[in-house]
């Protein structure tokens, strides 16, 4: 299940030995040297000394229940979006022995609940109003497997593979971004155990600064994943702590930094400058670093994730996107609406708030879980 990202180096090594680089590892003195910056990385050992996971409560459930029931699972947790979206649409569809003009309103009003957002919905029923009048469609049923064939393709828009690739060398640094209470901190924790879980060191950065809560929070995560976080006191300068994490990162020859960021400054306009900042002082002290901008979005927003996608991509470029909390939502048509619009991969969706609720996104598991086939087809 661990497609999601490419690996740096073939690793055929005990993928349980997390430090495989080939430089001579210095870790205890480059440590204690780190340790005299003014980010002291927290003195947890590295992982080779733990060797013990600590076990979450879901983790065995995950393991033992194997793909048909993980899709399930999605498929339980997309519930409120096949509530808002399918079987609306299978009820509307199930009295209609025609294809007519109230149908097309009727369905118009489920996809845009559903928060496909206007362009797209207008994109999709045109496509099936056309089809109508050339005599090519005519059972409502059918109208169905269009409809979700056409909400595939927009998916498919983005037409990017999705999964990370990590460079050839060096640490792979993720910068995580997305305004306050969309999950980053909570994402960062879930992404972190799928590193470790594929044999990658990781060190954690508390960006956000701006709050002390957040750096323990931070900090929490570290702990249930058993690595490393780099910290400063409340208020330091968010990009002199990443500047210093590279140095740690590289110095200690960690396979994956991620980096936490601030959502909400004193004003938006500063906090896009910020941002912009924390990128460029990374990028000097490591070269084409940061690797992966992540932004967080909050599926339960709709439509407003999709204009924050647009502030914080015109601002520093953003090349990855997580969408969170599809578990709480109706609104899980948000996900075909942002493929379109942006055509900026979506490589994880949040289904829960433990450390196992996070899926690589896939096309075709997310369209089939939600409309509840086992096999995608056209
Ligand atoms: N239901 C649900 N809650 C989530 C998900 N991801 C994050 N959360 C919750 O959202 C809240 C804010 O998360 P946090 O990581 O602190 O957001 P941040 O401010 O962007 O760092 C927390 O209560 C998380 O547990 C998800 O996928 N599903
Ligand atoms: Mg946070």
């Amino acid at each position: 299940m661990l497609g999601w990202f490419k690996k740096k180096f073939s690793k055929d090594e005990d993928t349980s030995a997390p430090q495989t680089n080939t430089e001579p590892q210095q870790t205890a003195e480059i440590t204690q040297d780190a340790s005299t910056t003014s980010p002291s990385p927290e003195a947890v050992p590295k992982q080779q000394e733990v060797s013990e996971p600590i076990p979450q409560p879901d983790e065995t459930e995950e393991q033992s229940s194997g793909i048909g029931s993980m899709f399930q699972r999605l498929s339980t947790r997309l519930n409120k979006t096949k509530e808002s979206l399918v079987y609306r649409m299978d009820a509307l569809f199930l009295g209609k022995k025609e294809i007519d003009a109230d149908l097309f309103d009727e369905l118009e009003e489920i996809l845009i609940t559903a928060d496909l957002g206007i362009s797209t919905t207008m994109e999709l029923l045109d496509d099936a109003r056309k089809r109508v009048k050339r005599g090519a469609l005519s059972d409502p049923k059918e109208l169905k497997a269009i409809l979700k064939e056409k909400l595939h393709s927009f998916i498919m828009a983005s037409d990017k593979p999705a999964e990370l690739v990590m460079p050839e060398s060096g640490p792979f640094v993720i910068m995580v971004v997305g305004v306050n209470g969309v999950g980053k901190t909570t994402t960062i924790g879930k992404i972190t155990k799928k590193f470790k879980q594929a044999g990658q060191s990781v060190l954690l950065v508390a960006g956000d600064t701006f709050r002390a809560a957040a750096v323990a929070q931070l900090k929490i995560w570290g702990e249930r994943n058993d690595v490393s976080v780099v910290h400063q006191q409340e208020g330091a300068d968010p990009s002199a702590v990443a500047f210093d994490a590279m140095d740690v990162a590289v110095a200690e020859g960690y396979d994956v930094v991620i980096v936490d960021t601030a959502g909400r400054l004193h004003t938006q306009v500063n906090l896009m400058e910020e941002l912009k900042k924390i990128k460029r002082v990374m990028g000097k002290r490591l070269n084409n670093a940061p690797h992966e901008i992540l932004l967080v979005l909050d599926a339960t927003t709709g439509q407003n994730a999709v204009s924050q996608a647009k502030l914080f991509n015109e601002a520093v470029g953003i090349t990855g996107l997580a969408l969170t909390k599809l578990d709480g939502t109706a609104k899980g048509g948000i996900v075909a609406c942002i493929s379109r619009e942006l055509a900026i991969p979506i490589r994880f969706i949040g289904i829960g708030e433990q450390i196992d609720d996070l899926r690589d996104f896939d096309a075709d598991d997310f369209i089939n879980a939600l409309f509840g086939d086992e096999t995608y087809t056209q």
